[in-house]
């Protein structure tokens, strides 16, 4: 077999894998931060922005959505956020001249990592049908090229309006009022792939789509289940809460099939002792199979129900609705096929259900690694079932808490960025702005790529993102987008959906958070939502990366006014120029945005209403919070398989890469490995080290092939496997989705390992 990585290989990585580490954080992060962040903005800069972080004055970090403390470290550090803040604020620069200097075929052929070192976008460029460069191009001319375009469409659903989660909520409220102005829904957004299933379980289940817990409650809970999250990397700064939660006494069970560092032993840099011995945060380890979530919750559920005593049963009288039907279904829960579905003991569930017992307030966390399967809804709602049964809704300490990724994306869903509105939010924006919307679902992402693949949607505009990188099916993805008859991409930084266009193709630079925003009524700043719902301001600092920046309210303001013109009574302009006036109407739209110009003016700013959490009240149909009753699955594997996931090493951001290395997992300079259970790897006959091909079998017998990984014995639970985002991209099928919610099943792909050619 193949030793050495084979030439083919598009990112040259040569992994170089020690043992992987057990505690997260102290201070290996704190230098490895500073160097990074140091090569990017240099030594004074760096002082003056890591400072400014999460501050009361400062801005949002860029980084995850975990909220802000309400007594803030100096410099609340958190290492990924540093990189966050430092990949904005670097020095480097990607200039009108570089793009003479390499036409797009050129940035085809490159890999995400290098497009991303090259720096700050700091001219608007077309690349105009038919040409090899971007060249530069005015605002104005950038407009009209849109405006050409759009005005050429049948219908205006021909048009796909994409956002990241990035996009502060101003920005996000004028984008989504201009699409729907213009007449379309087809807003889909980074959530589709991310948090739709937590969204799509909770809404059914407890009437809101939001977790139900606040930072505080966090600190009073007896028992925190984190499942299917690797916080260590994607939320660092969650881990000084679960170490301040545990100082006061709670319990962590960590459920994932991967054991990982941060969550194992947490050094605290805020603090001397931290720095040293560390705490160990997790009581108890759920090694699970992939897939193997729900069955877990159903048979605890199951046993909750055969404890005397154990269910709430005023609570489950007077607020919920289906128990009868539920606890039918999970009395019949199997502990046999559990132990199959999960690969844990009887031992290790007992444990977990003497500590689910003992405690009065659990909160259940959770991110991807719950809701990238197909039965995530499901599984979603079956802890939701888990919570329901002791009462653990809508009283201090305990809750459900979808631990969200970007730092605004659930900001942007509550701003109306979603492609099935509810018709509440329709009827106030045609109140407030005299149009009547239009009523019909719009496209999420992967039927937005089903569009554009067959040639029904012909504009493709993204605000923010990586579309192609971070959507499924990279090969149909990339055909698709190649369809378009123009792409445009609001964007800080250079990557690969800038590389694969439409016929027409435009990239339009904005200001980052960091950045001081400067509009016609003077200084501007911007709010963001955090996972908890609480709002505040964003106001950057920072000198904007060039002159030729706009800010994403401002090129939302000129979009519309080009393409709607005379049509619109919207005082754009008015928007542009002073975003509190954008504010008053998201006021007058949006429940629980009431005086939102005085309110967000308060440091710290303010929560949202929360029905469940803050008065046990549940906006569901039943006017109740539903238990339901889905029968248990669990992934399938055929014999010589593996379960793929495909997830994030420690140096990246989504596509975006920082560097080569997954320190805690023992990962040096390559991201082209895959993590195999040894005793898997034995029965497959794969010596630590080869390498191979990665082939996804899929039930439409297209082989999708991922070359040239190098095989890492790693201790992952039996069956499984782990390999990065956005590389396996190309592994994952378009049509393979989560039900109910259609999220790509990112994590459960089965794959064949194949031997590499060598030469
Ligand atoms: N530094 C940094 N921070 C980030 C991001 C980033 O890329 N870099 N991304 C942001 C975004 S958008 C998001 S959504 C979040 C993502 O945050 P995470 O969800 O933590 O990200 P993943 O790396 O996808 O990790 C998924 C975790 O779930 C586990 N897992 C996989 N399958 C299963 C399963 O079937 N069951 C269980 N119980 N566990 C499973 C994996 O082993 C892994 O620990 O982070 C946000 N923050
Ligand atoms: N296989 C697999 N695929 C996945 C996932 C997975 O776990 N596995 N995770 C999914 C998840 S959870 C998510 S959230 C998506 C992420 O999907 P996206 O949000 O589309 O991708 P990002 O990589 O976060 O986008 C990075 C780009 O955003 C731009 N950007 C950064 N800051 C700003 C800003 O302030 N304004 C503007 N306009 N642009 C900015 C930069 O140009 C940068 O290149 O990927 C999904 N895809
Ligand atoms: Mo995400």
């Amino acid at each position: 077999m193949a030793s050495k990585p084979p030439k083919s290989d598009p990112v040259q990585d040569a992994p170089q894998v020690a043992e992987p580490k057990h505690a997260a954080a102290g201070l290996p992060a704190i230098g490895h931060t500073l160097r990074m962040a140091q090569q990017q903005m240099g030594v004074k800069r760096t002082a003056l922005t890591l400072l400014s972080v999460n501050q009361k004055d400062g801005f949002d970090c860029p980084g995850c959505a975990w909220p802000e403390p309400e007594h803030r470290h100096r410099a609340e550090f958190c290492e990924n956020g540093a990189k966050a803040v430092a990949e904005e604020a670097t020095l480097r620069r990607v200039t009108p001249e570089f793009f003479a200097a390499h036409p797009v075929a050129d940035l085809t052929g490159r890999s995400g990592y290098w497009l991303g070192q090259q720096g700050r976008l700091t001219h608007p460029v077309y690349l105009p049908e038919g040409g090899t460069h971007y060249e530069p191009v005015t605002w104005e001319r950038a407009f009209d090229i849109i405006g050409e375009e759009i005005a050429a469409l049948a219908s205006p659903d021909e048009a796909v309006f994409y956002t990241s989660g990035r996009t502060s909520n101003e920005a996000a409220f004028l984008y989504q009022l201009f699409a729907r102005e213009f007449g379309t829904n087809n807003l889909p957004d980074c959530s589709n792939m991310c948090h739709e299933s937590s969204g799509s379980a909770l809404s059914e289940t407890i009437g809101i789509g939001k977790g139900s817990v606040l930072l505080e409650d966090l600190y009073k809970a007896d028992l925190i289940i984190v499942a299917g999250q690797n916080p260590g990397t994607n939320h660092p700064r969650m881990l000084s809460a679960l170490e301040k939660a545990k100082a006061g006494g709670a319990r962590v069970i960590s459920v994932n099939p991967l054991p990982e560092a941060g969550l194992e032993r947490f050094k605290n840099p805020q603090t001397p002792q931290g720095m040293v011995r560390g705490a160990a945060l997790t009581d108890l380890f759920l090694q699970i199979r992939i897939g193997g979530d729900q069955a877990l919750f159903r048979l605890l559920n199951k046993l909750i129900l055969e404890t005397d005593g154990a269910v709430d049963e005023a609570f489950v009288r007077e607020h919920t609705h289906g128990y009868e039907e539920f606890a039918e279904t999970a009395r019949a829960a199997d502990w046999d096929d559990t132990l199959t579905a999960t690969g844990l003991s009887r031992e290790d569930i007992e444990k977990a259900l003497r500590m689910v017992l003992d405690s009065k307030r659990t909160i259940v966390c959770w991110a991807m690694g719950l809701t990238q399967h197909k039965h995530s809804v499901p599984t979603i709602r079956e802890v939701v079932n888990f919570l329901l049964l002791r009462g653990n809704i809508g009283r201090p300490g305990a809750g459900v808490c979808p631990v969200r990724g970007h730092s605004n994306v659930q900001g942007d869903r509550t701003m109306g960025i979603f492609e099935r509105p509810a018709p509440a939010f329709l009827d106030a924006l045609e109140k407030e702005f005299g149009f009547a919307p239009p009523r019909e679902h719009g496209y999420d992402v992967v039927r937005a790529i089903r569009a554009l693949r067959d040639g029904e949607a012909k504009v493709f505009f993204a605000m923010g993102g990586n579309f192609v990188s971070a959507s499924p099916d990279t090969e149909v993805t990339e055909a698709a987008m190649r369809r378009a008859r123009l792409t445009v991409h609001v964007s800080t930084k250079l990557n690969r959906s800038h590389a694969v266009t439409g016929a027409r193709a435009l990239i339009l630079p904005t200001l980052g958070r960091t950045e001081r925003d400067l509009q016609g009524s003077g200084e501007q700043f911007v709010t963001v939502e955090d996972s908890m719902g609480m709002v505040h301001a964003s106001r950057g600092r920072l000198e904007p990366a060039s002159r030729h920046l706009l800010s994403e309210p401002a090129i939302v303001s000129r979009l519309a006014r080009r393409v709607l013109g005379e049509n619109s009574r919207t005082p754009w302009e008015e928007f542009e120029k002073d975003y509190a006036t954008i504010r008053d109407r998201i006021a007058r739209v949006i429940p629980g945005f009431e005086d939102f110009n005085a309110r967000v003016a308060r440091p710290g700013g303010f929560a949202l209403p929360h029905a469940p959490r803050d008065e046990r009240r549940f906006p569901t149909a039943t006017g109740k919070a539903n238990f339901t009753a889905a029968p248990v699955e669990h992934p399938e594997l055929p014999e010589g398989r593996l379960l793929l996931q495909t997830l994030r090493s420690h140096d990246q951001y989504n596509t975006t890469i920082y560097g080569l290395d997954d320190r805690y997992r023992g990962i040096r300079n390559g991201r082209r490995v895959v993590l195999v259970n040894p005793e898997d790897a034995r029965s497959l006959k794969l010596a630590d080290g080869v390498y191979v091909d990665l082939v996804s079998e899929w039930r439409d017998g297209v082989e999708r092939r991922a070359p040239g990984f190098r095989v890492v014995h790693y201790p992952t639970a039996r069956g499984c496997a782990a390999a990065y985002y956005p590389e396996t991209n190309v592994l994952v099928p378009l049509d393979a989705t989560a039900d109910t919610s259609n999220t790509p099943a990112s994590k459960s792909v089965v794959v064949r390992l194949e031997q590499s050619a060598t030469d």
